[in-house]
């Protein structure tokens, strides 16, 4: 390695990146599996994924000039500290520290219903961070090379950031589709600082170390990784609950795992992960679908939840109250069902139908039905009743 790689390397680490290697800028090696992959349909509404996808090919398409790709990886962990953007709507306790095979549960109590967001989206927005300290290492190589340029991607340029952090020997690509590094597992973000500067670089990894373990493929709630490392966004819980515009579809809504925002199950799986120390972080539901703009936009302001806009949060929690079929959420529910948001009514009206058809399997008769209606019978029932009429005059609405 010359001293100008070592240099990067010793730099990159100072910055908090625990990961970095060197990949010739050239064409990308899963160009061919990318085309087949939006060809099949897998993006979904993501356009940015659909449009122009010869710029994947090539980094070139981001910076003319390219000649290398120093990519980098950085733990969630590094995020995790830094919680000043943490919304004060967080059921507590906050955090749960899991690792391999540490499926989080948080107990409901009388007045949550606990709901959680995947690890990556704790704390402030990673996207500002990353592309910060990947400027601060342009600029110092800049200092060092005076006549070279260079440019920070993090996720939203047309690369192929997985394809060529394995080339730059970060990791291998796991049935999962994530990219894992052996010491490190996968609760990594990857970024990418495209430079002109013919540096030397890296092996690319090309063993695997998934062997003939099946767990991701086998615990994935909506079946979406459709052969090992392919993934159908369409049903993934993530795209359901992050990208995707517009009511989630009625055959996947059962299987939102309690996910509000993104989903881990395919990585807290992964033995690869067993020694991770990220956490999810959990919300209440009842909170959640009481959200009004002022508060989303107060409380979410520089976190990756913004993505989803206050119209993505409030339908993915009423899509998960509906689901768990809790009459503590009725009250709220119709609230939603007067929204100015049609896609927030739609889900609304979808859960309270939920609720009051478990409640009426539950309790088919007035009087085994204020049994199974917990602790206020008769306000209980009422407001079933109540809710049905708010759901019909929901559909009106539409
Ligand atoms: C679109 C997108 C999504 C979509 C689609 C995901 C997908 N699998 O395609 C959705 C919204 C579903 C999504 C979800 C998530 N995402 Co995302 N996403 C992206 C984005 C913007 C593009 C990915 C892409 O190009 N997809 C198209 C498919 C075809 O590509 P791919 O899955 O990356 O697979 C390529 C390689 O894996 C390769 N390949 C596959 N198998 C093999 C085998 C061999 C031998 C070889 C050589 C190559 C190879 O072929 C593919 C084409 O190049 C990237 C950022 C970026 N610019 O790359 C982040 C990115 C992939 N996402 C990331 C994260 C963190 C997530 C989530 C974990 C978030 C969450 N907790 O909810 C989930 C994980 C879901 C999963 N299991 O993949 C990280 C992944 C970090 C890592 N360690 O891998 C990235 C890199 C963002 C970042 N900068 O950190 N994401
Ligand atoms: S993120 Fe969740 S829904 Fe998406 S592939 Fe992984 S386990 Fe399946
Ligand atoms: S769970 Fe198993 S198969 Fe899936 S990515 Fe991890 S090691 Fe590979």
């Amino acid at each position: 390695m010359g001293v100008l790689e070592e240099a990067i390397r010793e730099n990159s680490h100072a910055l908090g990146f625990s990961l970095v290697g060197i990949a010739p800028a050239s064409d990308a090696d899963s160009f061919a599996l990318y085309q087949s992959w939006v060809n099949a349909g897998f993006a979904g509404e993501m356009r940015f994924m659909v449009d122009h996808p010869e710029r994947r090919q090539h980094p070139r398409s981001i910076l003319p000039t390219v000649r290398s790709v120093i990519m980098v990886g950085m733990e969630y962990a590094q995020f995790q500290s830094d919680r000043n953007a943490s919304p004060s709507m967080s059921a507590q306790p906050k955090h749960d520290r899991t690792g391999c095979a540490g499926i989080p549960t948080q107990p409901e109590t009388e007045s949550n219903i606990p709901v959680k967001i995947s690890r990556y989206a704790v704390g402030r927005d990673y996207h500002q961070i990353l592309k910060e300290r990947l400027n601060r290492l342009l600029a110092w190589l800049k200092s060092e090379v005076p006549n070279c340029d260079g440019r920070a991607v993090v996720d939203t340029a047309p690369l192929l950031e997985r394809d060529f952090a394995r080339r730059a020997g970060l990791g291998w690509i796991g049935k999962n589709a994530m990219l894992i590094n052996k010491r490190l597992g996968s609760y990594l973000f990857l970024g990418a600082l495209l430079t002109t500067l013919e540096l030397t670089p890296d092996s690319p990894q090309v063993a695997t170390h998934c062997g003939t373990c099946t767990a991701c493929l086998t615990a994935c709630p909506t079946s979406a990784l459709v052969e090992p490392g392919r993934l159908d966004a369409r049903r993934c819980i993530s795209y359901l609950t992050i990208e995707l515009r517009g009511p989630i579809p009625q055959d996947l809504r059962a299987d939102l795992d309690g996910w509000l925002f993104g989903c881990d199950v395919c990585q807290e799986v992964c033995p690869w992960n067993r020694h991770a120390t990220a956490d999810v972080e959990w919300f209440d539901a009842l909170q959640i679908v009481q959200l009004d703009e002022e508060t989303f936009q107060r409380q979410f302001r520089g976190t990756a939840l913004q993505r989803t806009k206050r119209q993505g949060l409030v339908r993915n929690a009423a899509v998960i109250l509906g689901e768990r079929g809790d009459l503590r959420a009725l009250e709220p529910l119709r609230k939603c069902c007067q929204d100015s948001d049609p896609v927030i009514r739609e889900a609304a009206r979808w859960a309270i139908q939920q609720i009051v058809e478990r409640s009426n399997r539950l309790s088919p008769t007035p009087t085994s039905a204020h049994s199974a209606l917990s602790s206020k019978p008769e306000s209980s029932s009422e407001r079933c009743l109540e809710a049905a009429d708010s759901s019909r005059k929901c559909d009106q609405n539409l």
